[in-house]
């Protein structure tokens, strides 16, 4: 798992514009956009809706401990897209007391080895890894025009990849996964077997599947995975992993057709999914007809 550093964040707050417009250039559609589809959401949210959402972001020390700038960087994210929040002014257990203090309904904090938004009224828990799959999976689909019935291929089967091969179900494509270690292709194809009865092909050569495969999905976490040599102009890349696992020329070479960030995706789809968790009703009214 991948720990962020500081350097990662720091232009992200000032620079949410221009990555909205980037991303509405290669997919057709905004961040929220994107997010509410990773949600199952419709409909876009009425900003009202959207900004009587209250969520607090607690800095933690716990661990590595702080990473400059991280939770201001969530919470702009998150401001960006209309929701009311705010980072705490105390950190850990202090820090949660003062969002409850403050009638929040996500709270949304990381330590080294989870990421969360709860939702302390339904006790719900979203983890940024399961949006971060779910939000880059959605930015494929709609970049493509739609996934149905195409083949997708997933790099790396970490938490990310499994989430992301959900997704890709959900949008109907047919997934193949492939990562350093076999042993996890297996267990994430025989665990969506014995959950969704879905069939996924589990690829032993990375070099063979990129071959065969236009829409991709890296998840690796690792540096220099896919070279320039093994992608077409036609490949379209959805990639979660941090760092990213492409050389610099694979990367230019397909930079009109690759999703990438370390946090706008993730925490967006976060940010969604806790709307629909916190405020299910509300929006049920705004996509009846004449609700
Ligand atoms: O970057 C991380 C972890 N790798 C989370 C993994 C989730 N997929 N955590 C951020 C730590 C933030 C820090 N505690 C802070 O500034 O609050």
């Amino acid at each position: 798992m991948t720990r962020l550093i500081s350097q990662d964040v720091e232009n992200i707050s000032v620079d949410l514009d221009r990555f909205d417009s980037l991303l509405h250039a290669k997919t057709g559609h905004t961040l929220l956009e994107v997010a509410c589809h990773a949600a199952n959401i419709n409909k876009r949210p009425r900003r009202s809706l959207i900004s009587s959402l209250k969520a607090g972001v607690v800095p933690m020390t716990s661990g590595e401990g702080i990473i400059q700038g991280f939770s201001e960087t969530v919470r702009s994210i998150l401001a960006h897209l209309g929701f009311h929040a705010f980072v705490t002014e105390n950190t850990d257990a202090a820090g949660v007391a003062e969002a409850f203090e403050n009638s929040v309904d996500i709270v949304m904090m990381a330590d080294d080895r989870r990421f969360v938004a709860l939702s302390p009224k339904n006790c719900q828990v979203i983890d940024n890894s399961v949006a971060t799959g779910w939000g880059f999976a959605a930015g494929l689909d709609l970049m493509v025009g739609g996934l149905k019935g195409n083949k997708v291929l997933i790099i790396g089967c970490g938490p990310v990849g499994q989430n992301a091969a959900e997704a890709l179900i959900h949008f109907g494509a047919e997934v193949s996964a492939y990562d350093v270690n076999h042993e996890r292709c297996i267990a994430l194809a025989k665990r969506l077997f014995r959950s969704k009865y879905v069939n996924i092909r589990t690829e032993k050569s990375l070099a063979h599947a990129l071959s065969n495969h236009k829409f991709l999905i890296e998840a690796t976490n690792s540096p220099d995975v896919i070279d320039e040599k093994s992608l077409g102009p036609g490949t379209f890349i959805a990639a979660p992993g941090m760092p990213l696992g492409m050389s610099i020329a694979a990367r230019k070479k397909v930079e009109a057709h690759l999703l990438h960030d370390p946090l706008q995706t993730g925490v967006a789809t976060m940010g969604l999914m806790g709307l629909k968790a916190c405020r299910p009703l509300e929006l049920d009214q705004e996509i009846k007809p004449n609700g």
